[in-house]
Parts: structure tokens; sequence; C-alpha cells
């Protein structure tokens, strides 16, 4: 979640356009030139790593550790290790052969400063095996280098340590040189680096989920490598090392996906091959939810916007699931095909394909286009799951009778969806009749407050500006949208308000440009009630109304947590931090009160703490990774009481923490 005030713009849109860099041609010194791409590279770094928010400073780290992960899935390392420093220096490790020391021909340096200071190098220089991973983040090392204070390269082999560094934004400190001996039998690369704060303006500092989250997704996605993240930034509360090994590769995701579900068959379906060229790997299992969550990935790289792989898969599942109920009687001849979205009810599934020259398309550049992919994922997943099915006839009928009733609820779920639909948005009539609306029509500056409780909802509705701000008050809990299916889903009256009200349609009709309220702001109690409230609420809209958050609309509002008053002064603390400052600069004979809920605040208090675009402070929910965030859900939503129960109190105070 980000700030209201530092919104990060997604300027990872910038990746697919061409990039405009010119090397001057009046020059015939080759350093030059190699000084103005890296130049180049300072000047726009967006244009190479997507933005500098902590979201571009990350990007570095994946560029190197891409790099050790190819050694490995070569067969030539087993381990890549990340470590970041207490000053975030960040040095990744990998056992493998050591980069070539050698010299390049074409620009008479060593290959390894070649690599460093030639933007797109990477597959030119140092032999055809090397490559680096293509994909969104596949810019090469030298961009590393030209965004970073400070570079230095070790490699390791033959007994001998080499050794480079850069400094300035690339600019090599002497050549590569043979500095030592080292065991005849040690070998691999070394790349450490500072990056640089003059670039990274917002931040130079690492989070330790973020890189935690990714290194385990990378051990996933390379079965049998072991992944290592050590943060010696890390005192007691959080671990500092990390180790990960999958020998069961996807399936061993599939299981860390369902670990708070509930599956309804034990064996996960597994899948892989190699044809024309393209790995494929996929696994899948079924749980009791009614949402299916598909992942794919292309080059290691999340395709959130799906591709040809996904199809691929979606046709097999589709083909096979039909042909084997039709074999098999669960389908008789009069009855129709099960849909893909049958088919798909309660699925977790992991799609992986590697390509050596993959083709990204869509807006954020994440959807795969190679069409060749299709059949090839269609035809090793189809061949696999049909093996599954008649193996395992036990747990195929339950698979079949799933996507069966899946169907009979699809066709009362139409009936019932047809019916949150607005005709028109002149209809105002059918506005919920407890939405306290706004006179502006001007969705750009309109906000929407959704209320929980009665009472809150009078003080939001007494204390708001109402020309801007329209409130929508809930009775009691919202339904799970995790554990009900969608025709349940439809005729909840607290959802159907909140469909009415926001005007822009949910699933695959939503259009963002009908929203009503550009500020859809949840305000709950800052109690363990509240934050279950939240939940359920992100939840809904993580799952109907995903674009909404995508597109930035959705807050959290933070209401005080103290008032504290000394004679006439008036403070409010809104985390505990803040009470310890508070009660230092007041001193002694003040009076706290604790509020427990919204409520305890009359109309002018609510308003001035919490609504009042001059005072408050909004949290803006975004989308991070949907992975975790569906684990999230899904571990808050599941079954098991006792994780969900630990995380609402940990977050009950500092939504800060809640991780959407
Ligand atoms: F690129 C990089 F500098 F960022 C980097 C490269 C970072 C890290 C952590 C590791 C590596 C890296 C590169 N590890 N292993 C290699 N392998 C080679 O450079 C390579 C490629 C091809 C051949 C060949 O004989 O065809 C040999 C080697 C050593």
């Amino acid at each position: 979640m980000a700030k209201e005030k530092n919104i990060e713009e997604n300027s990872e849109l910038k990746l697919g356009e061409e990039l405009d860099i010119t090397v001057s041609h009046e020059y015939k010194d080759e350093d030059i030139q190699v000084l103005d791409g890296l130049e180049a590279v300072r000047k726009r770094p967006g244009m190479y790593i997507g933005s500098t928010s902590s979201r571009g400073l990350h990007h570095l780290v994946w560029e190197i550790v891409d790099n050790g992960i190819d050694e490995a899935m070569a067969g030539f390392a087993s381990t890549v290790s990340v470590t970041v420093d207490k000053d975030n220096i960040v040095t990744v490790v990998d056992d493998g052969r050591g980069m070539p020391t050698g010299i390049n021909e074409k620009t008479g340096k060593s290959t390894i400063e070649t690599i460093f200071t030639v933007l797109h190098a990477g597959g030119k220089f140092g032999g055809q095996a090397y490559k680096v991973s293509g994909g969104l983040h596949g810019v090469g090392a030298s961009v590393v280098n030209a965004l970073s204070e400070w570079l230095e390269v070790s490699v390791y082999h033959d007994g001998k340590e080499y050794f480079i560094r850069f400094e300035d934004g690339g600019k090599p400190i002497g050549e590569l040189k043979e500095v030592g001996k080292c065991d005849k039998n040690k070998h691999g690369s070394k790349v450490s680096f500072k990056a640089d704060p003059t670039i990274f303006t917002e931040t130079t500092v690492y989070d330790h989920e973020t890189l935690r989250d990714r290194i385990r997704q990378l051990a996933f996605l390379n079965k049998g490598i072991t992944l290592e993240f050590n943060d010696e930034r890390e005192e007691e509360e959080k671990k500092q090392h990390y180790s990960y090994h999958f020998e069961g590769g996807l399936k061993e995701y599939v299981a860390y996906l369902n670990k708070h579900r509930t599956v309804i068959h034990n064996d996960i379906i597994y899948s892989e091959g190699v044809s024309e060229d393209i790995q494929v790997e996929v696994a899948c299992q079924y749980n009791d939810g009614y949402n299916p969550s598909v992942y794919t990935f292309c080059n290691n790289i999340n395709t959130i916007e799906g591709g040809t792989h996904e199809e691929g898969f979606r046709l097999a599942l589709n083909r096979i699931i039909n042909k084997y109920a039709r074999d098999n009687g669960f389908l008789k001849e009069k009855d129709d095909n099960l849909t893909s979205d049958d088919c798909k009810e309660g699925i977790t599934a992991i799609i992986s394909v590697k390509h050596p020259d993959p083709q990204y398309e869509g807006q954020t550049k994440t959807k795969l286009g190679n069409s060749e992919v299709r059949k090839v994922v269609s035809s090793i997943f189809g061949e696999q799951l049909e093996r599954f099915l008649m193996e395992n006839p036990d747990q195929a009928k339950i698979i079949i009778e799933k996507a069966n009733l899946a169907s009979q609820a699809r066709l009362a779920a139409k009936k019932a969806r047809e019916a949150t639909r607005r005709k028109n948005g002149l209809e105002i009539s059918s506005l919920p009749g407890k939405l306290k609306d706004c006179s502006s029509k001007d969705a750009s500056i309109c906000e929407i407050y959704i209320v929980e409780g009665n009472s809150a909802g009078g003080s939001a509705q007494n204390g708001r500006d109402s020309h801007f701000q329209a409130i929508l008050p809930l009775r009691g809990k919202i339904i799970n949208v995790e554990k009900a299916r969608q025709h349940r889903i439809f005729e909840n009256a607290e959802i159907r308000s909140m469909i009415t009200a926001f005007g822009c349609g949910i699933l695959d009709e939503i259009d963002t440009s009908k929203l009503r309220y550009h500020k859809i702001v949840i305000m709950t109690d800052a109690d363990v009630d509240g934050a279950h409230i939240r939940t359920l609420l992100l939840t809904f809209f993580y799952r109907y109304l995903r674009p909404v958050i995508e597109g930035g609309y959705v807050y959290i509002a933070q209401p005080p947590l103290y008032q504290v008053k000394k004679g006439n002064a008036v403070k409010y603390a809104y985390t505990d931090k803040q009470l310890e400052q508070i009660k230092e600069e007041m001193g002694d004979r003040i009076a706290i009160q604790r509020y427990k809920g919204l409520g305890e605040m009359d109309a002018e208090q609510l308003w001035e703490t919490t609504m009042n675009p001059e005072n408050r402070t909004l949290i803006r929910v975004t989308i991070g990774d949907a992975e975790q965030a569906d684990q999230n859900f899904s571990m808050l939503m599941g079954e098991e009481v006792e994780p969900r129960k630990n995380f609402i109190v940990e977050n009950a105070h500092f939504v800060e923490n809640l991780d959407v």
C-alpha cells in the first residue's frame, strides 16, 4: 500500500516503447561511446528498469540474480545466494563456472568489463551459451552498473581470483585483474553493488518481504537449484537466513498455495515436457473454493495478463475434462459441454514456460504472445491430464462432479447477476436507499466512504462535505466471497448496494470509466472486527473489482487510535508511537481516550481526523503481487482459524502491514 501523498506511478508501461537511444556518431573513441550508452541509462532510467521507485530498485537485484539462475539452470551451478547488508549493498553469488575472464575481440577489453559497460552486451559476448534471461527486465548487467554508485565483480576459477570495480555509474577503476589465488576447487561468480541514491531518490532500502517472496518464487520456478537469501539488516524479529530448494518444482508451489485451503483430491496433477525448444511445466490441484487461482510465467516472469500459455492450459483442461466426462457417463448425449470456467472452479494452477524468444503484448507487456506456445502447452498438459484422470478414477470423479456443480451454479448466477446490472446510468432511482450520495457528479473529485455500523454511518453523514463525499453505511458483516457461490454473492444486499453505487460493473464487464467516485474509502473501526470487515471488503474488491484496485481508486481511511487532551488543547494519535511523542510534548495532566470505534467520535471529530482532505491520511490499496494477495486472502478467509487470528491481531492497528 502506498500513502496518498507519494503515489507510485506505473512507469512500467513505458517498457514496451521504442528505446530512443542515439549513440553519438561524432565520436570515434569507443570509450566515449560506452560511457554515452551508460549515460543514456542514467538520463532515462525508467526506460530500462520501468521506474526509479522501490520497484525499479528491486529490478536491479533481479537483473543480476537472473544471470546466476541461468548458470544454474544450464547445469553448472547448484546455488545462487543473495545477501543484503546493513548499508543495503547487495551481493549475488553463484557456484558456477565463473564468468569468462578473457579479452573480447570487438572491444579489446575483458569480456567482463564489456558485459558491464556495453548496453545489451549479454548475448553477444562471452560465447553463445552466455544468455541473459530474456523478458521484462532482461536489460543486462550494464544497466545495473550504470545505476550503481559502485559495483564489483569477482570471478573464481582454476585456483585464481579475478576482480574489477566500477564507480560512479559504471566507470571502470582499472582493468579486470587476477588478484590472488583461491582453492583449486572453488568456482563461481560474485557481483556486489550499491544502488545510486541520486537515481533512486525515493528509496535505496530493499524490502525484506519483496526479496524473500520473489527468491522463494524463483526457487519454485527453477526446481532442483538452491536459492539463498541473507538479510543482514534484520535483528531479532525477522529471520535472517533463508534457503529454498524444491525438487518438486511447481508441484511444491501448488501445495504451498493450497496450504491454507481444503483440497478436494489428494494428488497434484503435474506435467512437464519440451517441444519446439519450448520447456513446459504445469501443476494443478482443486480446492473446495469457487475461484480459480491460475498463475502463469514465461522465463520466470509472472505474465499477469496471461497469454498463449494460459490459453493452451485452458483449452486442454476443457477438452480433456469434457472428453473424460462423456466417455465415462458423467455427461449424457443431451447435456451441454462444461465451460472453461466450470472446469476452473477452485483450481490452483501454475503454468511455467521457458522460451528462447518470448514476445510480450498487452498494456503492461505481461501477456505472452507467441502463438506456437498454445498448442505446445495444450498437448503436453493435455496428455498428462488425460493420463491422470484415467489412472485415478476416484479423483477424476471428484473433479468432474465439481465442474458439474459449477455448471449448475453458473446458470443460477447468471439470473442473479442480471438483476444487479443497472439498465442505464441515468436510473438514479436504482441507487441503493442507504446511500447518502454527494451532490457533485464529477467522478474525479467524488469520494464514497464505505462505513461499518450505523452509529459511525451517522457521524460520517453529518460530518462529511456533502458536495463531494458520499456515505454508504454497511449493516453488519458482508458476505465472504471466498466461501460462497456467485449467485449467493449477487443476492447479498451489501454487495448489491456497492455494485450499484460504484456504477462501473463487475468482473469481465467492468468499465472503470463509469466509476462514480474516484476515491472509494473503506472506513472501519480500528479493532479486530474492523480488520475483519476490511478484509472481507478487500476480498470482494480483489475478486470482483480488480481493475478498480489496480486503477488506484481504493483507499483505507486511518481514524485516530487516541485522543489526547490537556485543558482545551486536543491532539490525535494514529499510532502508538505517535501517542508516545504527544505524551512527551504535552507533559503531564493529560487525558487520554482510546477510541474503540468510529462511533465514539462525533461528526466534527470524524471530519477533522479522518475525512477532511487537509488533515487525513488515506492509504491507497495496491495489488502488489497477485500471488501474495491471494495467499493472504485465502489465509484470512479460509477455514484455518489460527493463522487468521494471528494475522488480524498483528495488523489490527497498522493497516500499512496489510499486504493486499
Ligand atoms: F552478469 C552478471 F554479471 F550479472 C552475473 C553473471 C551475475 C552473476 C551473479 C552470475 C553471472 C554468471 C555468469 N554466472 N555464471 C555465468 N556464466 C558465464 O558467464 C558463462 C557463460 C557461458 C560460458 C560458455 O562456455 O559458453 C561460460 C561461462 C562461464
